[in-house]
């Protein structure tokens, strides 16, 4: 595809899902074990979590699950449940608990991690998935599919929020390779973070909340834009959502 389209109908895509998960919590605690997620990147149930994860500002193991993928077939095979075992399924060793499926992981967040946007949680199943299939759709299924890959030794690292339209076609591509990744939720906590990072609202100086991952991350790169990927294997590492899927495919596609 195209960059323009690339960019058009990740737009869309997040325009059908209403911007949910631009937004994020200003103060967020991340848990002492890391959270971890077996996600499908255009799943509609996953898309809800990773909405959420985004509001409540949390990190996360996102271990990708595309159809025809390994990791699928080791997801059903771990759990005993076969073909009974679906994405997303949340494994949580703070509180020891694992479950399955948007509405079980939202009231776990909401229990233990703070209130997820009401939009998320109010969205009924039947306006979630027709909202998300129509991204899913204007995406092609992107994402959806697994291609053969090589295995990193360590997850990449992906800083990145739920509704960016140029992150979408980078976790899509980490889903289709089978990548886990550690995903770092930069969502929008003030108006001036609003706009690319080229072209912010706000006229002023951009500067960050203060004691945020956005003040860590701008001190250390001068600015804040996402998608930036770590690739702690090859010790590479890069902004530009163009150059880290035609870095993971050279990189990881067979
Ligand atoms: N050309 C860049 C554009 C990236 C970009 O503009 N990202 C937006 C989010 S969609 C951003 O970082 N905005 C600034 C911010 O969130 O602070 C790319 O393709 O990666």
């Amino acid at each position: 595809m195209n960059q323009f389209l690339n960019v058009t109908t990740s737009l869309l895509a997040s325009t059908y899902r209403c911007w949910q998960g631009t937004v994020a919590d200003k103060t967020t605690e991340q848990p002492e074990q890391t959270l971890m997620l077996f996600d499908q990147e255009n799943d509609a149930e996953c898309r809800q979590v990773r909405e959420a994860l985004t509001k409540l500002n949390l990190d996360i193991l996102i271990v990708p699950c595309p159809k025809g993928g390994k990791n699928l077939e080791a997801l059903k095979a771990k759990s005993g449940k076969g073909d009974g075992i679906q994405p997303p399924v949340f494994v949580d060793n703070n509180q020891s608990k694992a479950m399955q499926g948007a509405k079980a992981i939202l009231k776990h967040l909401n229990q233990h991690y703070g209130q997820v946007s009401s939009a998320t949680s109010l969205l009924s199943k039947a306006t979630n998935e027709i909202s998300s299939t129509l991204a899913a759709t204007v995406r092609l299924n992107a994402g959806s599919h697994a291609l053969p890959s090589n295995q990193p030794e360590l997850p990449l690292i992906l800083y990145s929020f739920e509704s960016s339209p140029y992150a979408r076609p980078v976790r899509e591509k980490l889903c289709e390779l089978e990548l886990p990744y550690i995903l770092i939720n930069l969502g929008k906590q003030q108006v001036s973070d609003m706009g690319p990072a080229t072209m912010r609202w706000s006229l002023k100086p951009y500067q960050p909340l203060p004691n945020t991952k956005r003040e860590a991350f701008f001190k250390q790169h001068g600015n804040v834009q996402v998608p930036f990927l770590m690739d702690p294997n090859t010790h590479q590492s890069m902004f530009e959502s163009t150059d880290i899927v035609d870095y993971l495919e050279q990189t990881y596609q067979q």
